[in-house]
């Protein structure tokens, strides 16, 4: 096994990797700015190294700093995290030119599944199922016309080089498809230097369900089971669970083989998530991959009993998958804790925590990098703790979030635990009748 791993990441995904190396033998190199250097990552590792100011384009995107910090430690191998350098081929490609393992799939893989469309066609290819669209790339803004009477309105345009939401326009009607497509193409040309985009059938009031998949270097794909983050605002996520409320044993494999179809178009390697649309029809399309461990991923290792920062090291040091059959156990779900205000629009809300005091009893867990003193600097993603929580049926789930949620104590910042508890009581949670739009047009948070 590895002897040692650098965590390019801060925060709370980089203590969790730091648990499982010390449960598995590893030692770990933290990374820090120096706005972290009091950061929870820092003090766990057994080595830390200081790799610039504040702002992450200074410190945890500089790609030679990190290679730096590897090589005087004599890490052998670099896990990115989420977010950051996560999914970035270039940093992919570089760790391998310099002989340190990527925790993560190779170059070509994240490329592939980035080329939003390109990773389309794949799936057409291989029959996984698709939203039908455009053939490719929108050429012209005639095309983009003749394409919309085809498929027939509404229509969604995507950015080719986009995801999680960002460069795309809903059209409802004709007389507003040109303009959009010129807005579109402008937007992703500003926000990913690339103005390709491509056409769908827009799906009316979807779930959003993803599929965890690994695959490892011995030609293994596996699947283990979904995750149902329908709860978002502004492409955010804020509340995800484990099994979806909507899926029966049917639905999931056939989703689970689809998902392990889409790995396959890239011989997929590491920890992956395929994302779906699921349509009030129970039909499922694919939408993208996030080719990296998800800020979701305990709500799948609750239920299904598996260590997934584990298994991302075995698969990266060439060990074969173990072939068990999945059993997912229970229910799981999971809240976001961030340092945003919710009754004033999730205006982030940095400052020192003066008293922390987190849950604790049967099935709960805490991922988190804070603490009583800890100030949570501006520079960063506000997402401060993850609540998990786990029972035998999801109404035992959700009555035992309620109680964390209420036992859960922050002061000095405001969080959006308030948001959750009266999200977690509103009948339309209880009943899981949501679809991504719920939380911006249906539910109102009263403080
Ligand atoms: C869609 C869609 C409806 N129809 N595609 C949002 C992020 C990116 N992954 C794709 N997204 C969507 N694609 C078709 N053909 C609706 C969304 C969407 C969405 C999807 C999942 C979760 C939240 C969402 C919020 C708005 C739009």
């Amino acid at each position: 096994m590895f002897k040692k791993i650098l965590i390019a990441n801060r925060g709370e995904i980089a203590l969790r990797i730091i648990r499982t190396c010390k449960e598995m033998g590893i030692k770990t190199v933290a990374v820090y700015s120096t706005a972290d250097a009091n950061s929870l990552h820092v003090k766990f590792a057994d080595e830390a190294v200081c790799i610039g100011p504040a702002p992450s384009r200074e410190s945890y995107l500089k790609i030679p700093r990190l290679l730096a910090a590897a090589e005087i430690t004599n890490a052998e191998a670099i896990h990115p995290g989420y977010g950051f350098l996560a999914e970035n081929a270039e940093f992919s490609r570089i760790c391998e030119e310099h002989n340190i393992t990527f925790i993560g799939p190779t170059p070509y893989m994240i490329e592939t599944m980035g080329d939003k469309s390109k990773a389309k066609d794949n799936m057409i290819k291989n029959g996984v199922p698709v939203v039908p669209g455009s053939d490719g790339l929108l050429e012209s803004a005639d095309h983009a016309v003749k394409t919309a009477q085809k498929i027939g309105y509404p229509v969604i345009i995507k950015a080719s080089a986009g995801g999680g939401g960002r460069g795309m326009r809903i059209v409802k009607e004709e007389s507003e498809i040109v303009r959009q497509y010129e807005s579109a193409r402008e937007e992703a040309r500003a926000a990913f230097n690339c103005p390709d985009v491509y056409m769908e059938k827009f799906v009316v009031e979807p779930r959003h369900v993803e599929i965890q998949i690994l695959g490892d270097k011995h030609g293994n794909i596996i699947h283990l089971g979904e995750r149902d983050c329908t709860l978002q605002r502004r492409h955010q996520k804020l509340v995800e669970e484990a099994p979806s409320p909507v899926l029966d044993a049917e639905l999931r494999e056939r989703m689970g083989q689809a998902a392990v179809a889409a790995a396959k178009t890239v011989d997929y390697l590491g920890a992956g998530t395929i994302e779906f649309l699921l349509d009030k029809n129970k039909d499922f399309y694919f939408m993208e991959m996030n080719t990296r461990i998800q800020v979701e991923h305990p709500v799948t290792e609750e239920v299904t009993n598996y260590d997934l920062i584990k298994s991302q090291i075995e698969i990266a040091y060439g060990m074969p998958l173990e072939k068990r059959p999945l059993k997912m156990r229970g229910h799981s779900i999971e809240c976001r804790i961030n340092a945003e205000d919710p009754a004033n629009g999730f205006r982030p809300s940095a400052g020192k925590i003066t008293v922390f005091h987190p849950p604790g009893g049967h099935s709960v867990r805490i991922d988190t990098h804070v603490y009583s003193g800890y100030v949570v600097p501006p520079n960063y993603d506000s997402m401060i703790a993850k609540l998990i929580v786990s029972a035998p049926t999801r109404e035992e789930a959700r009555k035992r979030m309620i109680r964390a949620l209420q036992e859960f104590i922050i002061e000095g910042i405001k969080t959006t635990i308030p948001y959750h508890i009266q999200l977690l009581n509103d009948d339309n949670f209880i009943n899981s009748t949501i679809n991504t739009r719920f939380l911006e047009t249906d539910f109102h948070f009263n403080p």
